[in-house]
């Protein structure tokens, strides 16, 4: 039997098989939990609905999470499946392309930061205030994706570096305002991984050819231990863990 045995995950973020949300989808799978996806639109839907299909669920649900209706009808829906969820998985992130480039400050516009803060980092925030109802009571776990470029000036990162900064506070204010319910809250830092999302910001791939020689493990990191760490992360075994930033990085975080 699997640590997430008898758990039950919501997980929202998935774009595509390289997507670090479907890395998660796959652990928590694989250590026993039942699933729920979301998918952003209609362009998604088909995708992700195969992702499900490999994954034993049939619980595929839009949800843009700019849209606060959409994130209330989620719950709604989820509801018909569902009495309880234990998991909630927030693995998205959006900025502009051009925000995403070259000088911080010529191109940083009031627009591109209030999407980036919106999307990547009160998502999280707007997720839990819906889902908390379904999750009280349960020793539930949220979780969310972060990136080092949150505490250090990460060439192009930009705006989403400060988007990134402002989760992980969120992370640690949503974790003291939920405690008391034994609901627990955590963020796992990432390295970089070859996904969409990743794909809009300029000279990423230099970047990750930089982060495979540099690092103390001398490699980059995969979904699969990325999703391995969430699937702990959200699991019983890390009952007294919230509030954590958790890298999984192959160790970039700590070279000087
Ligand atoms: O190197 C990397 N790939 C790292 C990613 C390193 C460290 C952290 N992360 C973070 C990202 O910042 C993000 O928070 O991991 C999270 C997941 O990103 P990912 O797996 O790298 O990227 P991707 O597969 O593209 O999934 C992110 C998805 C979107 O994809 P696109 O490429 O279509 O923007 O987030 C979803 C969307 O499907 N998304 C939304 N979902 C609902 N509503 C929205 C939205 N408004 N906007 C984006």
């Amino acid at each position: 039997m699997g640590f997430l045995a008898d758990k039950k995950a919501l997980i929202v973020g998935i774009a595509s098989p390289r997507s670090i949300a479907w890395g998660i989808a796959q652990a928590m799978k694989r250590e026993g939990a039942e699933l729920a996806l979301t998918y952003q639109n209609e362009k998604l839907q088909g995708r992700v609905e195969k992702l499900a299909i490999q994954c034993d669920t049939d619980i595929t649900l839009p949800c843009d999470v700019s849209n606060d209706e959409q994130i209330e009808e989620l719950f709604t829906h989820l509801d018909d499946y569902w009495d309880h969820v234990d998991i909630i998985v927030h693995s998205v992130a959006f900025a502009p392309r051009d925000q995403l480039q070259g000088d911080y400050l010529e191109n940083v516009t009031r627009e591109g930061f209030r999407t980036a803060h919106d999307i990547s980092s009160y998502s999280f925030a707007a997720l839990a205030k819906a889902g908390r109802t379904m999750m009280h009571g349960r020793n539930g776990a949220l979780l969310t994706l972060s990136y080092l470029g949150a505490e250090r000036t990460i060439p192009n990162y930009n705006v989403m570096g400060v988007a990134k900064a402002s989760l992980e506070a969120n992370v640690r204010y949503m974790a003291t305002a939920l405690g008391s319910e034994g609901i627990r809250v955590n963020a796992v830092s990432a390295g970089p991984i070859k996904t969409l999302a990743a794909a809009g910001i300029d000279d990423f791939n230099k970047f990750l050819t930089y982060s495979e020689r540099n690092t103390p493990l001398k490699r980059n990191v995969t979904t699969e231990e990325v999703g391995n760490a969430a699937a702990f992360l959200c699991s019983d075994l890390a009952s007294g863990i919230t509030g954590e930033i958790l890298y999984v990085d192959g160790g970039y975080h700590i070279i000087g």
